[in-house]
């Protein structure tokens, strides 16, 4: 089915996916219509894709629905074609930061939620029962019990690929254990991570840490003891509709970005940084895995095709700043590690 103008955007995704809470938070904020498609439901009439969410546009002046997935370059089409409420900082350094917070998020702190979704048992348990749900939860109990099989053997299997194994187990964990420090802290003042506004690194963060907070047993339990205010965070950020903004105010200015979000950064430095690299020589050489040493620990898994494009990106909107904005960036970043993704 074609949408038709005036008819809202439809997302097909699932409560268990982190994009898929990502881009409806998003959709939700920015009070764009929308329409919520359980994926794989009777209700599920989008085009195939590998992956959710997927959002189907409307069709404009006859010019054809269409639909895509992807949540960052989703993000980047809603801009183009919605003004109000953006969620890209006006300020081209802020934006940069941004950008990066909302990568790391998405590429990163993923591994923490796949790890502490597939890693322990409990949480296993718990995954394979509802998740098959989202879709039917009619289901009958055969076909239930099929797919818990089908889905638990299916993500237990790819823990490897993802980097949720027993070596890597303390770089993610560690990892996530100093980024709840940090939000604690940086939530103890400030709603959101770049101003009085949510930005694209907000979203990235909530998708993640919504089913890490809210879903997963073991993270849910590190989390209240913790990182409590992130638990509430991501509760608000869920549905940002009734937060009020003007225009384009409440974003900060690059010289007062919070010492709480800047300390992010080494975070991204000593993790995030070292891993896209190791991919990319990895990916260069044809290998199918790699190792590297993230946080003073061995790390290996899989090569990923995607991660490299994520690199490839970071450093397009990198080479997009003017000279003024490189140097205020460089400075930001000067010491955190993450200078390699530049000078490598
Ligand atoms: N880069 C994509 C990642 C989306 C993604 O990995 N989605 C997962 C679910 S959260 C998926 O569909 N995986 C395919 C599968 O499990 O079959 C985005 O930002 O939207």
């Amino acid at each position: 089915m074609l949408n038709r103008p005036g008819e809202p955007l439809r997302i097909r995704g699932n409560y268990g996916s982190p994009y898929s809470l990502k881009m409806r938070a998003v959709l939700r904020y920015r009070r764009i219509p929308f329409q919520w498609v359980p994926q794989g439901s009777k209700w599920d009439d989008l085009p195939p894709f590998p992956l959710i969410p997927a959002i189907s546009f409307p069709e404009v002046n006859g010019s054809g629905g269409d639909t895509m997935i992807d949540s960052s370059p989703l993000i980047a089409r809603l801009e183009r074609e919605y003004s109000e409420r953006s969620v890209v900082p006006t300020d081209a350094v802020v934006a940069f930061i941004d950008f990066l917070l909302e990568d790391f998020a998405d590429e990163w702190v993923t591994k923490m939620m796949y790890h502490y979704r597939w890693y322990y048992d409990d949480a296993i348990d718990r995954a394979r029962k509802l998740l098959p749900l989202d879709g039917d939860q009619q289901m009958s109990e055969n076909k239930w019990q099929a797919s818990q099989r089908y889905i638990s053997e299916r993500q237990i299997g790819r823990r490897a690929l993802v980097g949720s194994t027993e070596q890597n187990r303390a770089p993610i964990e560690d990892s996530f254990k100093r980024v709840l420090d940090i939000m604690q802290r940086h939530l103890e003042h400030h709603p959101f991570l770049l101003g009085q506004r949510p930005g694209r690194g907000d979203f990235g963060l909530f998708g993640q840490m919504i089913e890490l907070l809210r879903w997963d047993p073991e993270s849910v339990r590190i989390g209240i003891e913790r990182a409590p205010r992130m638990v509430n965070w991501v509760e608000r950020v869920d549905d940002l509709s009734w937060w009020d903004v003007e225009g384009d105010e409440g974003w900060v200015t690059h010289d007062a970005i919070q010492p709480t979000v800047l300390a992010l950064l080494p975070e991204i430095g000593r993790t995030y940084a070292p891993f896209l690299l190791a991919n990319e020589a990895a990916m260069e050489v044809g290998a199918e895995t790699f190792s590297c040493v993230i946080d003073g620990h061995p790390y290996s898994q899989g090569t990923f095709v995607y991660q490299r494009k994520c690199l490839k990106w970071i450093r397009e909107e990198y080479a997009k700043l003017s000279a003024n904005d490189r140097r205020d960036v460089d400075a930001l970043l000067a010491g955190t590690g993450c200078e390699i993704l530049f000078t490598a």
